[in-house]
């Protein structure tokens, strides 16, 4: 008999560098502008800091406010469509005040992760 189905629970806290660009800013097409951020999942909050250039490490700068904050309550993730970008692995996030972003990562498991971690916070605060 198989043992009861073990299920891995998804971190509300979860980090890594993506690559990431806004394509619309409250509803607005903005220009695109891919850059490395030190990506933050932070309960309902996603947080992006700035590149990482240099060799100074993002927790050693002087850094202490995130370059811009995104809530994931009534937003949307799904895979990017071809058109969006002509990268590899693209997610597509979509937040209720009508900005959208594309997120990336050259690594496989990596966006997948974030799209598994980012899927579950979007859904778990759905209604709020
Ligand atoms: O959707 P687009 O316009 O083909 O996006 C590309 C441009 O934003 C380009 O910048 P400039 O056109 O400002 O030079 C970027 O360098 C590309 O990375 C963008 O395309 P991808 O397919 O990489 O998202």
């Amino acid at each position: 008999k198989h043992p009861s189905t073990v299920s891995i629970p998804t971190p509300s806290e979860k980090c890594g560098v993506l690559n990431v660009t806004k394509i619309t800013e409250n509803g607005k097409k903005v220009r695109k502008s891919w850059s490395s951020s030190w990506t933050v999942l932070q309960g309902s909050s996603l947080l992006f800091a700035k590149g990482q250039s240099g060799s100074t490490s993002w927790f050693g700068s002087n850094q202490s406010k995130p370059e811009f904050t995104v809530d994931l309550r009534g937003a949307s993730v799904e895979w990017a469509s071809k058109d969006k970008s002509s990268k590899k692995h693209v997610l597509e996030l979509k937040t209720r005040q009508g900005t959208e972003l594309l997120i990336q990562s050259e690594i496989d498991s990596v966006i997948t992760d974030w799209f598994r971690a980012l899927s579950e916070t979007v859904s778990s605060h759905a209604w709020e």
